[in-house]
């Protein structure tokens, strides 16, 4: 056996007990107490692994199991640990923790590479509690800047506030940046949240690329009035035109073969049962592993926004939270998934990411690949995440051999 699937688990369940509610639900944003938690716990099982650990300017926790040749580009891994509300176990801690698990197993089998691994459990992925995600793999790809550090979160904390809250020094983020020739690879295990394997019945597969989201914020403007004296034809009711809004984005978003969009945060103020609303705010994320159609649809989202609100006298605003393009996966890292899969006789279907990953923040700066182990009911963001230890333990394998493919030689 090449990995422990025992403690992977145990260790699974043990890290999703920080921040999980009554409901089954974990809910552990970025720079917060509870991450700092689970930061602590993880840096644990770094060092029982043989690594040793640091935390870089951008808040990411670098575990290090120094390779033959320590001045040869590293090998990372990892994932994230930050979640979405309510968010499920697996959704990033299984891709550190099954890091870990890869390299503690090289550790005990003495086995040292040529190549440094770094596991890397990366600062704010999610964006869940600032609108803007994948912070720390912005930052050890260079393109961080300081004003993205202005969003703030609903209590108006900015990400720069809470960085320091956290011990961090926000001037700092550029010294988490790396160059092309530090890095030789990158490789990520995640779940895949969707229902593909499951339909295969298949427990890993291999990600081909990972489709970009488009995040934007909606603000409508029209005039608060009273629910009970205002005629519908003298209203200026800004969810109307938002409601419209909705309905095209559904249809039209059906009518584009991968693209799918979400209308996940709305907020209806002043917010009473008798007042018209005044003010709408809404978010839509837009994704789509074709960037050419990502655009098209944006574009002709926008242009139907701009239509409805002046046939309804509704003020719009639309504002860009984040704008990730879509990426391939490399060869390179799919070769040695590919190979490592041969050596553990495991089926590797292909398949693309819906959801977006670290990966893609530093595709410029290195290959990048992932492999992806069954959801069940592709359930994921939701308590029900879940994925059984056997395909955990099959996927952590995989990741072994391919950690050792890129590492070795
Ligand atoms: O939103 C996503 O795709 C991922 O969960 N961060
Ligand atoms: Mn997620
Ligand atoms: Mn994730
Ligand atoms: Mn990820």
């Amino acid at each position: 056996m090449t990995v422990n699937g025992e403690r992977l688990w145990a260790r699974v369940m043990e890290l999703g007990r920080i921040g999980e509610d009554e409901s089954g639900g974990i809910t552990r944003f970025s720079f917060s107490e509870l991450e700092r938690q689970a930061k602590a716990q993880v840096s644990r099982y770094m060092i029982e692994a043989g690594m040793i650990v640091r935390e870089d300017a951008a808040g990411n926790l670098i575990g290090s199991y120094e390779g033959q040749e320590p001045s040869a580009p590293v090998v990372v891994t990892g994932s994230h640990i930050d979640t979405v509300a309510q968010g499920g176990k697996f959704d990033g801690a299984l891709g550190v923790l099954s890091a870990i698990e890869a390299v503690q197993s090289m550790h005990e089998q003495g086995i040292q590479p040529k190549h440094t691994i770094e596991v890397i459990a990366f600062s704010d992925e999610e964006g869940s509690r600032f609108g803007f995600g994948m912070i720390g793999s912005r930052a050890l790809a260079g393109t961080l800047k300081q004003e993205d550090l202005t969003y703030q979160d609903e209590q108006g904390i900015s990400i720069a506030e809470a960085m320091r809250q956290a011990g961090l020094d926000p001037k700092q983020i550029e010294l988490a940046a790396r160059k092309p020739e530090d890095i030789k690879a990158y490789v990520e295990l995640h779940i895949e949240q969707g229902k593909v394997l499951e339909q295969l019945d298949q427990p890993v597969g291999l990600v081909t690329g990972i489709a970009g989201p488009l995040w934007l914020q909606f603000t409508l403007l029209g005039e608060a009035g009273h629910a009970g004296a205002t005629p519908m034809n003298m209203r200026r009711d800004p969810l109307q035109a938002a409601t419209s809004i909705f309905d095209f984005i559904y249809r039209e978003t059906r009518q584009f073969k991968h693209a799918v969009a979400t209308v996940g945060k709305l907020k209806v103020l002043p917010g009473g049962v008798n007042i018209i609303p005044g003010e709408v705010q809404f978010s839509l994320d837009l994704r789509d592993i074709d960037q050419a159609e990502r655009d098209r649809l944006e574009q002709r989202i926008r242009s139907f926004t701009e239509q409805v609100c002046k046939e309804q006298q509704i003020e719009y605003k639309i504002e860009l939270l984040q704008r990730v393009p879509p990426v391939p996966s490399s060869a390179i890292v799919m070769q040695a998934i590919e190979q490592a899969a041969q050596l553990t006789g495991t089926k590797l279907p292909l398949l693309v990411s819906g959801a977006g990953h670290d990966g893609m923040q530093f595709h410029s700066l290195c290959p990048v690949g992932m492999i992806f182990v069954r959801s069940k009911d592709g359930i994921s963001h939701n308590p029900k995440e879940w994925s059984s230890q056997e395909d955990c333990e099959a996927g952590t394998s995989i990741l072994y051999h391919t950690l050792l493919q890129l590492a070795e030689r």
